[in-house]
């Protein structure tokens, strides 16, 4: 018989207390026979990034520790606190059933086997009522690349992830601009940067930019922060430069000013790898050969040396600053277009709108220019609902300075060609596993609504509460926190009330959990095996978290791709057969044969796609745990783009195909303004050690600061002192809540500042010392639903009314 894994390093773990613990503890079978004894290569999860550390056991002491060879070395403190999740006294121990209503918190343990077949039992008859599209998986990074295999087995297309309170702004951004994707398919080549533009972006997270900036740091790069607060990283090195909130674009705006105005941009690369050469129309569109009467649908451009019009793709020496006739028909080069948008914000105009001074603009925009600089292309960007044209602006002010796939500039990074787990088309639904299923007829709800970047949550709520486009009636939330994720508290407990069946997935109890009728205890990421790309890195590369611990003793917890597995085999156990999912899974000691099949099929698909024998991808996944299939290296300038030209487009032709302005702008954030003296912004955001994961340790939790920010200036006016308690008071919704206020140098005058995810939890199963979690505010109950069309990013940022309450 065969020793599985999971039962033979179940022999060798029990509870411990503390994150350096003394254990009895052998590496599994697998793991002994092939690499150095007492180092297990993991992928952290303690936040999404994913970097490659080592879960190490010397002398009978566990700890983590970076795999400095990795492609994405992970350092933090957040890693170094992942064993106090592993042993929390608070993790979820068995599956849970809800006994008060739904909010109270009340909740009891039952056995998964009951579990599993009363949410299957509801499941079936919701279905049959409401079909499969009302069941929806809303999740964030763990369990990401699976949830599409497991909602279009069930028969769904609801899979909605967290992305519109995240990145759905930069991403439209630089799907409109650079034809890429999600934040780590665009990041900056830190190694060689010069001068690097943070705006809202904090070095929060290791991902080996720390010791890539290092490099750059000995050659003397300079760090600008545009943040209305000063981060950890700003105060350790580098400019800060407080801004107001919500106004980025106008910021961004005025430096395209200064650099066309002063002719500081590099004509060559824009000539050459944008799209600022094309001929527009006055209605917006660019001139075809089609609108010449010619063949052929190409973009033309005015070549000076041939004295006519030619595609964009033969002109030998295309105009950059052209405006007249062409056969009757008005037009002007795109990048006049730009000069006149970026005029609407001269920096003396902008100063107004975001309280940086002109002359910062212009010196910053200078040395930016001069130095070749690089601006952060964003990551979390659903900050106040109008972010996506920062984003826009500053890929295009990349692009001005030549500063895209070049060294020190944005890089695009290589696809590793990791295989989709399932892909819905119009005929049929394949998977990773050879099944196929008939193809899902209906369309998912976000996109219906927001069809420009999809997982946008707040479009669920409105199918709950309103039955549009169609019912939703079970909501599984998978590794996700949607009271410290979302905007609109009032609006998400409704629909939550709404609905007939609520299931969390999650290892200790959040705040959703409350709100569940059945709760999951799931695996940590210590806990199971994961083969994922590695995201932050240029390269293309892939990498394997060995499964390295067992769940401590008394915490009946499973892998939640089993637990999924399992609802909807028992729910549509005929589709589930059809994909190779049968019975026989039931048992959780056989599942991992499933596991295995489906890594055996991942790495055939990345065998073939790149020509390398399985084998040693496997073998380098076993020792090292990471395989690297390509290098990027920098070169003159983009190759082929996915835009719809190919090029670099400062003129989104993309943007015009929605309806949207094909230049960025600054629009006004769409919460009300503070406007008297004791109304503030509320910004919020991280840092280096404050994550939802880590929060939850000991560690971590002590360490993190819950009072609300505020400027002296501001605290003086308001005779308001340090360590005071204060009542912030939504503007837009009224929301109150409570917290000390800690007076700082470090948050701009007018604004307040506060972590997210950190304080204000409700859970009634949060106990003992962790209920300093309930301290503080949660920033995201003074929030409305702002969401930016198109692309649904949010605003989590609000105003709110400050009133001294105590000492
Ligand atoms: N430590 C830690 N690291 C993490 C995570 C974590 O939870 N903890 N999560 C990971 C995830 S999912 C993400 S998306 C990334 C996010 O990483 P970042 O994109 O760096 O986001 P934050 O760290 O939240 O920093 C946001 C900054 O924006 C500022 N800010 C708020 N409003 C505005 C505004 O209107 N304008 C400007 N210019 N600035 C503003 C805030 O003050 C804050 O300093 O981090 C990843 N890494
Ligand atoms: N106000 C405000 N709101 C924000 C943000 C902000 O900066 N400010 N940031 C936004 C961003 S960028 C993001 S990405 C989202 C993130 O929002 P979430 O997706 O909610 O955040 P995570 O940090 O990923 O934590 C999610 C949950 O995962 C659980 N968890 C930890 N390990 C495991 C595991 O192994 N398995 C399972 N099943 N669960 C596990 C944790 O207990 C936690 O409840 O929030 C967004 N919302
Ligand atoms: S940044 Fe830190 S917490 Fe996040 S994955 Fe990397 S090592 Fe882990
Ligand atoms: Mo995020």
């Amino acid at each position: 018989m065969k020793i599985s894994r999971r039962s033979f390093i179940a022999l060798a773990t029990t509870l411990g207390a503390a994150s350096l613990i003394k254990i009895p503890w052998k590496p599994s079978e697998k793991q002994a026979s092939s690499r150095t004894e007492g180092k297990i290569p993991i992928m952290c999860n303690m936040c999404g990034a994913g970097c490659g550390v080592y879960l190490v056991n010397r002398n009978g002491k566990m700890y983590v520790e970076p795999n400095l060879e990795h492609p994405q070395p992970g350092l933090c403190a957040r890693s170094a606190a992942a064993l106090q999740l592993w042993n929390h006294p608070l993790r979820l121990k068995k599956p849970l059933k809800r006994m008060g209503e739904r909010g109270e918190g009340k909740l009891q343990e039952i056995d998964w086997e009951t579990a599993l077949n009363e949410i299957s039992s509801k499941l079936k008859e919701i279905i049959s009522k409401y079909g499969p599209e009302s069941v929806v998986f809303t999740y964030h990074d763990f369990y990401a690349w699976h949830m599409p295999l497991i909602a279009f087995t069930l028969g769904t297309p609801n899979h909605v992830q967290h992305a519109s309170c995240c990145h759905n702004a930069s991403t439209y951004a630089r799907t409109l601009v650079l034809g890429a994707g999600g934040p780590p398919t665009v990041d900056p080549d830190y190694e060689r940067a010069r001068y690097v533009i943070f705006v809202g972006r904090v070095l929060n997270a290791a991902m080996g930019m720390v010791q890539r900036l290092n490099k750059a740091r000995e050659a003397g790069v300079k760090l600008v922060y545009v943040d209305p607060r000063m981060g950890n990283a700003a105060m350790a090195d580098g400019e800060w430069v407080p801004i107001i909130p919500g106004t980025d674009a106008a910021f961004l705006l005025a430096m395209i000013n200064v650099i066309l105005s002063e002719k500081l941009y590099d004509e060559s690369f824009i000539k050459k790898y944008t799209n600022a050469t094309f001929l527009i129309k006055p209605d917006g569109t660019p001139l075809t050969e089609k609108d010449l009467g010619r063949e052929g649908t190409d973009y033309l451009v005015y070549d000076i040396d041939a004295k006519d019009f030619v595609s964009y793709r033969k002109a030998k020496n295309p105009a950059l600053e052209w405006e007249g006739d062409a056969s009757g028909i008005r037009v002007k080069t795109a990048f006049l277009l730009l000069k006149d948008r970026a005029a609407l914000y001269k920096p003396e105009d902008a100063e107004k709108i975001c309280g940086v001074p002109a002359e910062t603009i212009k010196r910053i925009a200078r040395e930016f220019a001069n130095a070749k600089g690089v601006i952060e292309d964003g990551w979390w960007s659903s900050k106040n609902a109008n972010d996506s044209d920062a984003f826009r602006a500053a890929l295009t002010l990349n692009a001005l300075v030549g500063s895209v796939e070049t060294p020190g500039g944005l890089y695009v990074k290589l696809g590793s060609k990791f295989p989709a787990s399932a892909t819905a088309a119009t005929d049929k639904v394949t998977t990773i596993t050879g099944g196929t299923l008939p193809p899902i007829t209906a369309k998912r709800i976000d996109t219906q609504k927001y069809p420009a970047v999809p997982h946008v949550f707040d479009a669920v709520l409105d199918a709950i509460l309103e039955g549009k486009p169609y019912p939703v009636k079970a909501l599984f939330i998978v590794g996700t926190e949607p009271f410290t994720r979302d905007v609109n508290t009032e609006k998400l407990k409704k629909a939550l009330k709404a609905l007939d069946l609520v299931v969390v997935i999650d290892v200790v109890p959040n705040d959703s959990v409350d709100w569940a009728d059945y709760v999951l205890p799931d695996n940590i990421f210590l806990e199971r095996e994961e083969l994922a790309e590695v995201k932050w890195t240029p390269h293309a590369a892939i990498q394997l978290s060995h499964k390295a611990l067992d769940p401590p003793q008394g915490v009946d917890a499973r892998n939640g791709f089993w637990a999924m597995m399992e609802i909807v085999r028992r729910t549509v156990p005929e589709r589930a057969k059809a994909i190779g999912y049968t019975e026989e899974y039931a048992d959780y000691h056989r599942f991992e044969e499933f596991e295995d099949y489906v890594k055996k099929k991942i790495l055939e698909s990345l065998s073939k796609a790149w020509n390398v024998p399985s084998g040693d991808i496997e073998k380098a996944l076993n020792n090292k745990g990471f395989y690297i299939f390509k290098l990027w290296v920098p070169k003159p300038g983009p190759g082929t783009l996915s835009t719809k030209s190919g090029l670099i487009e400062i003129y989104s032709l993309k943007a015009l195909d929605y309806g949207d302005d094909p230049l960025p702008k600054w629009k006004t954030p769409k919460y009300t303004l503070p406007s008297k003296p004791d109304e503030f912004y509320l910004v919020n955001g991280r840092d280096q050690y404050v994550s939802a994961h880590a929060a939850w340790t000991w560690s971590v939790s002590s360490l993190v600061d819950r009072r609300v920010w505020m400027n002296p200036k501001d605290a003086g006016r308001l005779g308001i002192k340090d360590g005071d308690i204060v009542e912030l008071e939504g503007l837009d919704n009224g929301f109150k809540a409570r917290a000390r206020v800690k007076v700082t140098n470090r948050v701009r005058e007018g604004v307040l500042f506060v972590y997210n995810r950190v304080g204000g939890r409700f859970s009634k199963l949060i106990s003992g010392q962790y209920q300093v979690l309930r301290e503080g505010i949660n920033p995201n109950m003074f929030t409305l639903s702002w969401l930016e069309p198109l692309n649904g990013s949010t605003g989590l940022n609000s105003t709110v009314r400050v009133r001294r309450v105590g000492a």
